[in-house]
């Protein structure tokens, strides 16, 4: 029996984020000592069928088709949109609307005019206690957390250059279909917003530094590809009909940042080989660190004041239970995975909704990333010339 206060999830999605994000609504309340009983109420899809079977495969007891109706439930008082970016703005402004808190999924919104409509819904709502959230999930891999701890405590001094890559293949087949993924409409960008967003937060987020300006480029290898005649995840079935790519395979770009970082970034779904390769390398005036997704219980760390006939880039277990979140796990040395970041995002939501404070990524900061996605492209569009990223409050 728990005398914990009951607060009820609704989800909005049912694909490859909606299960990871119910993944982590199930192990909350084993995993961490959160002041409410989690209920995972309803999940939300438009197939009757397919949501139906998600409920029940993921743990939720009860589903909805139409998610105005979810917004509506009195049993509801958190909004989780895993949904593509295209609906994600109207969903979380009326929930907010509605006095619901919002965990709204990575980019925050496919332009920045959504962006900016959220953030004001997000701030009027704040003024009655609810609370919104941006899903940059990887702030959650515990070797992430620390490594900011690291450098805001000045371990590498100033940091001159950040060298960022996310690199994935999953469409390196031309033959692969057209997925939501893939269309601008729905996605907003493509591997841009989807896996550059994440480390454009990332590494602002670990040096403290805003991006300030960019050049970039992007490239759509593939234009055209067959209609989806299936999909689950990211993976999926081509028919024979074939359709437009609208938004970019790969972007690139370097970019200056406000404490005077230099960097480059690399996103792109085209690197074959790669499943999800996301590492940031960090050069600083006292040392240096990488973090690597792919080996995420672990860093690497230099510095310059170790003895020189024994120095070198070290390796670090990130699995003490003093480094972030791991307390809440296993015993020293008994690794986690990418599913658990999904857990420590949704730990940092529900802890920051009982203190009545603005959990971080705030809409504000996912704004401000959305600022610099459209900097990439206007800057790619105008061949590579150099855009400045203007602070969100102007
Ligand atoms: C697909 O590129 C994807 O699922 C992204 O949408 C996620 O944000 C990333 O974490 C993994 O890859």
């Amino acid at each position: 029996m728990t005398s914990k206060q009951t607060l009820g999830v609704g989800m909005v999605g049912y694909a490859f984020m909606g299960q990871a994000h119910s993944q982590a609504w199930r192990t909350l309340n084993a995993a961490f000592d959160v002041p409410y009983a989690i209920d995972m109420a309803a999940i939300c899809g438009r197939t009757e069928e397919k949501v139906r079977a998600a409920a029940e495969k993921y743990g939720w007891r009860s589903y909805e088709t139409n998610w105005q109706a979810l917004i509506e439930r009195d049993d509801i008082g958190l909004i989780d949109i895993c949904s593509p970016g295209g609906n994600h703005a109207e969903v979380a402004i009326a929930a907010l609307n509605a006095g619901k808190h919002v965990l709204c999924e990575k980019p925050l919104a496919n332009t920045v005019e959504e962006a900016r409509e959220m953030v004001k819904a997000a701030e009027a709502a704040a003024a009655n206690g609810v609370r919104a959230m941006v899903g940059f999930n990887y702030r959650r891999v515990p070797a992430a957390a620390f490594a900011r701890k690291l450098v805001q405590e000045g371990k590498l001094g100033a940091i001159r250059h950040i060298r960022a890559v996310y690199l994935q293949d999953w469409i390196v087949d031309p033959e692969f279909p057209l997925v939501w993924r893939l269309r601008k409409e729905e996605a907003g960008s493509g591997a841009l917003g989807d896996i550059g967003s994440h480390i454009v937060d990332l590494t602002q987020w670990i040096t403290g530094q805003k991006i300030v300006g960019v050049s970039g480029l992007t490239e759509t290898f593939i234009k055209e590809r067959p209609l989806v005649a299936d999909t689950q995840g990211l993976r999926g079935t081509g028919s024979s009909e074939r359709g437009e790519v609208t938004v970019d395979d790969a972007a690139l770009f370097v970019a200056r940042l406000s404490g005077g970082a230099v960097a480059t970034y690399e996103a792109t779904r085209f690197a074959t080989g790669r499943k999800n390769g996301l590492r940031i390398e960090l050069n600083g005036e006292k040392g240096s660190l990488v973090f690597d997704l792919e080996r995420l219980n672990e860093l690497e760390l230099y510095l310059t004041e170790d003895d020189n006939t024994t120095q070198g880039f070290r390796r670090i277990l990130i699995t003490e239970a003093e480094h972030p979140y791991m307390a809440a796990w296993w015993p020293a040395g008994h690794i986690i995975g990418w599913e658990h970041t999904f857990t420590h995002e949704a730990y940092d939501l529900v802890t920051a909704i009982a203190e009545g404070t603005d959990p971080s990524p705030t809409f504000a900061e996912g704004l401000q990333v959305q600022m610099v996605l459209d900097a990439v492209l206007k800057s790619a569009e105008s061949g590579s010339s150099w855009v400045p990223v203007e602070s969100p409050t102007g």
